[in-house]
This record gives C-alpha cells, structure tokens and sequence, in this order.
C-alpha cells in the first residue's frame, strides 16, 4: 500500500471523528438503511468534505476527491446482531448509493466463512472503501481487505489491495474472513466510508482486477519491484532420495538463509501437516505418515492447536498424540515439527506461560531428538511484531536449554510477514537455528504474498513454509491451481520447505483425504482429494 493511500485513509476517520464532535460539514442530507432480514431504520445525516489532504493530480488528474462518509449507521460498530434463524445464507443491508450483501458461506462447530460484497449503486466511484459492522465475535483471517480498527462487538474493516480500493460505478468489490465462534447472526448495521470519484475521473495507477486470475500488474507490496531473485550458488542441494532421510541428513541447521543437512547442503523439507490433533487424532500414525513418505514426503507437522475448552486443548491427551507422532515419524526417517497451533489467541504473548510449559516438557524429551523441529507460534494475527519477537525471546531460551534443533517462529497477519521479520529479525542468541514462516492459501494469497517472501530471501532471512492450501484462507472454496503452481516452482527456487494443510478427511477443500474414506492409513492415490492429488505430484 502505497503511503498516499495509508494517510488518505486516516484523513477520512479522522474527518469522521471530528463531525461527529462538532456537528458541522458542508453538506448533509437525511439518509435511511435498512437489511432485508431487519427492520431498522438509520437516519443519519450524510456529511461531504473537501479534503484537502488527499493525493492529488498525480492520481486523480486534475479532479480532487472528497472524504465522505458514505452513510449507514455511525453506531455500526456496535450495534448488536439480529439474531439468526439458522437458514439464511445472505442478508442485505441498502444503504444511500452502496448496498452491502453478507453471505455465510459455510458453518461448522465453534466458527463460519462469510463473504461480504459492497455494490456501489451511486453515481460517483467509490475509493478507498472503508466499512464498519458489527459483529460480536472474533475474526480470525481476513482475505481481500484488513482490519483498521475493531470496538466492542464491532470492526472496521478497510480496502487493502491496490486491485479492489475502487467501487466503480455499479460494480462490486468483496472481501472475506472466518469468524471464531457459531454463527449467530448478521450484522445489524453498517457504516461506509471512502472518497468520491467522478466516474469518468482518471483510473487508479494500479490494475483494478482480482489477483485470483493471477494478475502479474496486481502486486503491491514492499519488494515488488525487488521481484527477482537468485539463491547463491554456493549452496549445493542435497540429493534427497528415499528411505530413511533423517539417517541419511542428520539434524538440519540453518546456515544463512537456507535449512541445511548435516553435511551443509540445502535441505528442502516437504511434509504434511496434521489438521487440530485434538479433533483428527487418529491420523497421527505409522501407517498414514508412510503413506506420504512413499509419495515423496519427508516430514510431518503436529498441529496443537492451543486454544482450551470443549475438544480443545488438552494437555492430557494432545501431549500422548504428539507422543505417538514423533515416534512415527522417528522410525520412519521423517523429519516432525511440534507445532504450538495459536490462532484464536491471536496474539502468541496470550500463550506465554500455557507454551513455557509446552516447550519445556518437549524439548525436554526430544531436545536431543535430532529429527524435532519446534515451531513456537502458528500464526499470529491482529498484534505486532515486537510482541511476537517478546514471546519468542521468552520461548526460545527454555528450548534453547535442551536442544539445539531448528526453532520456527511464526509472523505477523497469519504468518504472511516474514518482510516484517526480515527488516527485524532475532538476533544474538535468540537467532541461531532460528527460521521463520510463510502460510499462504493459494486462492486468496498471491503475488502481494509472494513479494513478501521474495523480498525477505533477498534480506536473507531463512524461510519455511510450514503450512499452505491451494484452496482459500478459509481452509475451503475453490482450489486455484494455477496460483499454487507459482508458489511451488518460487519455493523451488529458493530452496525453501513446505508443508501442506491438512491430512483428515473433513469435508473442506484442504482436506488431503476424501470425505468418503474411512481409512486412517494405508493410504492409495484413490483416496486422496483433489488438493491431495495435486500436493503428492509436488514431492517428486
Ligand atoms: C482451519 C481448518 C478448519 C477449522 C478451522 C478453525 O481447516 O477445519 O474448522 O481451522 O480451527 C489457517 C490456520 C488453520 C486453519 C486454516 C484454514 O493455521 O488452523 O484451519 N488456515 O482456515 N491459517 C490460514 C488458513
């Protein structure tokens, strides 16, 4: 995102602020909104602005946008939810010139995906959306926008890619995200907030299409114009074959940017990751993690997720699975990452003693286990960096006391910013054997992501991916193929390691196994998904 863009945005909340305090604007007019589930009304004055601050010619010809509050309800935020009737799938809100549709696009124990789709019904383009709703629950990933700010029971949510910050005229924009608890019902209200364009205005400098045809004018993020980048040619490959790799690679390290063998060659891992442990149990096995090595695997993750209450967490039986997992994994010559899955603890520091605890019970036991790979945070969201860097400074020294094994630290937005983590990483005695990680969704994350990956391996940070889909950050939705084939042939490239999610049969997209099998091993070709077709011929 550009730095115009960024300030453009605080200019109009800013605005907002200031009208609501002092009542005045230069225009107003009686606006009403109403969602055909409800039977609000909003009368709420909509407020036009010049706005001095924003971009100028250079964008927007000779044409100056206004900051408008589009309109809806100022309280948006948090109004409380209408409840739902367990049926609908899609409820409408008609706002004064844009109506925003909320469609529940799927729904499972404990969390649902929706898609919200703002249609510009007025006369001018809208730029720069910005959206407030409420919604009294948490939100764990968001693709297609970001969060600008959140408030009791509600968020703001605002246009993030250079490719959907325009709503032209009659057109659409949308954006998803995955909620954390039941779904219970749709938001009541909204607020809309951007600058008007004369339609006939200049275009934004950026294509306004969907990267999900792969746009290659579609990148946006630091290092794009850094794309190209070459691995050093010091660094040999190993020859990775079959049979029992960890005999044959010893522990890995991290020597520069790379993950290398005992003999210093580089090592691509390649591994499936577990789905939640405390929900697919009985994939953690000899016969399920053979099945995949004999296609080419050579590591697996153990994915706990962290967060306790109904099959959640629970030390008592996740620790006897991860058990059970690094011995099979162990005897098969694999490679096995024990995973702290954080996700609805967005931020790892909520972790912090929950994952002492955790680390110092399995580095103790397979700190001298030369195959373990500790990967301390999943991935954390809606927090910082420097709180990310505070946990890992508390975690890594009581590894670091048992093992020197590789330790994996996760990055900011879902593990998305390893750039981030590039411009800062660990250093000292908290950097050694330390690598970071990458999660992409191949349908939702694309050349803005990948930019970031180039842009961190030309920094040098050691990279690996330790878990992607090729279908949607929802874990479901189509799979894009074509995005997931640039991601593998990039990792390739650059000699960085990945992870698949998820080996279950869950009727979801990311599932490598089909719904219909009940097999929990001995898996065959027949047996697999799409998503689990495609990932077995990325191994060779
Ligand atoms: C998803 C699972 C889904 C589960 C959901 C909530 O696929 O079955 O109901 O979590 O726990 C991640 C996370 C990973 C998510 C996955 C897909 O690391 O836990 O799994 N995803 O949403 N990051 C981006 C996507």
């Amino acid at each position: 995102m550009s730095k115009g863009r960024r300030f453009a945005g605080r200019v109009s909340l800013l605005l907002i602020v200031a009208m609501v305090v002092t009542g005045c604007g230069q225009q107003s007019e009686a606006l009403s909104g109403e969602s055909n589930g409800g039977t609000y009304k909003l009368p709420e004055p909509i407020t036009v602005v010049e706005d001095e601050d924003t971009p100028k010619s250079a964008t927007f010809g000779e044409k100056k946008p206004e900051t408008v509050s589009l309109g809806g309800d100022e309280t948006a935020e948090s109004k409380k939810a209408e409840p739902w009737d367990g049926k609908t799938k899609e409820n409408t809100f008609k706002g004064d010139g844009f109506d925003i549709t909320f469609q529940l696009q799927n729904t499972w124990e404990g969390g649902f995906t929706a898609n919200v789709v703002i249609e510009n019904t007025g006369v001018k383009k809208i730029r720069n959306w910005e959206v407030e709703f409420s919604l009294p629950c948490g939100i764990m990933s968001i693709w297609n926008a970001q969060f600008s700010g959140t408030d009791v029971g509600g968020y703001v949510v605002k246009s993030s890619e250079d490719w959907n910050r325009d709503i032209e005229v009659g057109k659409t924009v949308e954006f998803g995200f995955n909620g954390q608890k039941n779904f219970d019902g749709f938001p009541a209200a909204y607020k809309l907030s951007g600058e008007l364009v004369d339609a006939d205005a200049t275009p934004a400098p950026a294509a306004t299409k969907n990267p999900n045809q792969d746009d290659p004018n579609a990148s946006a993020s630091p290092g794009a114009e850094d794309a190209e980048v070459d691995p050093d040619d010091e660094i040999e490959d190993a020859v990775v074959t079959g049979g029992n790799q960890f005999k044959k690679h010893g522990r890995l390290k991290i020597k520069g940017r790379y993950i290398v063998d005992e003999s210093g060659k580089s090592f691509k891992l390649k591994g499936v990751s577990t789905h939640g442990i405390a929900w697919f149990p009985q994939y953690v096995n000899k016969s399920a993690f053979k099945s995949f090595k004999k296609w080419g695997a050579n590591a697996v993750r153990l994915a706990c997720y962290t967060s306790e209450g109904g099959e959640m967490y629970n030390p008592s039986k996740d620790w006897k699975t991860i058990d059970k997992g690094v011995k099979a994994a162990t005897e098969l010559g694999m490679y096995a990452i024990i995973d702290w899955h954080i996700l609805m603890e967005n931020n790892p520091t909520m972790t912090t003693s929950k994952a002492k605890k955790f680390f110092k019970h399995f580095a103790k036991k397979y700190g001298k286990t030369k195959n373990v790979i500790f990967e301390i945070c999943n991935e954390p969201n809606g927090c910082e960096w420097k709180d990310v860097k505070k946990y890992a400074k508390k975690i890594i020294p009581i590894i670091r006391k048992y093992s020197k094994n590789i330790i994996v630290v996760g990055t900011p937005t879902w593990s998305q910013d390893v750039d981030t983590a590039a411009n800062d990483r660990l250093t000292g005695k908290y950097a050694k054997n330390v690598c970071y990680t990458i999660h992409f969704y191949a349908a939702t994350h694309k050349d803005n992501i990948r930019d970031k990956v180039k842009y961190a391996f030309k920094k040098k940070l050691p990279i690996l991916c330790t878990e992607f889909s090729i279908c949607d950050a929802s874990g479901n939705g189509a799979l894009d193929k074509t995005s997931a084939n640039t991601w593998i042939k990039l990792f390739k490239k650059l000699k960085i390691g990945f992870f698949t999610w998820s080996l279950c049969n869950k009727a979801e997209s990311s599932a490598l196994i089909k719904s219909s099998c009940n097999k929990t091993g001995g898996f065959k070709k027949s047996d697999l998904t799409s998503a689990g077709k495609w990932f077995i011929s990325k191994l060779k």
